[in-house]
């Protein structure tokens, strides 16, 4: 069962930002897809909630250089 999260992504300046946000998302288990906005500061998640959570997700975003906050 995949369950779609927005999450809050801040510090992006480009689209190699956005490409990287992409990268560790995507990367990270239980995540389906990633779309990540760099207009709006998020990224909408694909996601296994038996997997992953979205303390987890916002804590790849974290490791990868980049700010998220909790909604
Ligand atoms: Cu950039």
């Amino acid at each position: 069962m995949t369950q779609t999260a927005v999450i809050d992504v801040q510090g992006m300046t480009c689209q190699g930002c956005v490409a990287s946000v992409t990268r560790v998302l995507k990367a990270s288990p239980g995540v389906a897809d990633a779309r990540v906005s760099l207009e709006q500061h998020s990224a909408s998640v694909d996601f296994d909630p038996t997997l992953i959570d979205l303390g987890a997700l916002r804590q790849a975003v974290i490791d990868a250089g980049f700010e998220s906050a909790a909604s």
